[in-house]
């Protein structure tokens, strides 16, 4: 289950299509450049009932906080208000974001041994986040 990846750590090592996927979300290019740039380092801690996907980074330190099915208010990490629902189903967790004009935007990550695989989609447009297990 997705418990049993709890405090391991994962770092970006292959991204594919994610400067479409970001323009597709309006990033602006600065924060592309910068957010392309970064490989950052991700893990998954559990308190109680809450999550928290903390990814550490040289563009942003993130700590994504979530209860499985609860909706919460999220800013992306390039600064936009989202409404969030995160689900977790196997060691998958999918999570739906919509913005203030309803549009949607689906982010899944599976956990495995040996790696973490990020799939992002919006408009047809779809990124994929390949992160390696530090041994
Ligand atoms: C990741 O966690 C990527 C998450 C995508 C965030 C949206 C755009 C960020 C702009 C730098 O690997």
């Amino acid at each position: 289950s997705l418990d049993d990846f709890l405090g391991k750590k994962y770092e970006l090592h292959e991204s594919k299509n994610f400067d479409e996927y970001m323009k597709a979300l309006g990033v602006g290019f600065f924060t592309r450049k910068f957010g392309a740039a970064a490989s950052p380092v991700i893990d998954l801690s559990k308190q109680g009932d809450e999550y928290t996907l903390t990814s550490i980074s040289t563009f942003k330190n993130v700590y994504l906080k979530f209860k499985p099915g609860v909706e919460f208010d999220q800013e992306t990490p390039d600064g936009r208000d989202v409404k969030a629902t995160i689900t977790v189903d196997g060691t998958t967790i999918h999570e739906v974001q919509k913005d203030a004009d309803g549009k949607t935007n689906t982010l899944d990550r599976t956990w495995s041994p040996t790696e973490v695989k990020m799939v992002m989609t919006i408009d047809n447009i779809t990124a994929t986040r390949i992160y390696k297990v530090i041994p």
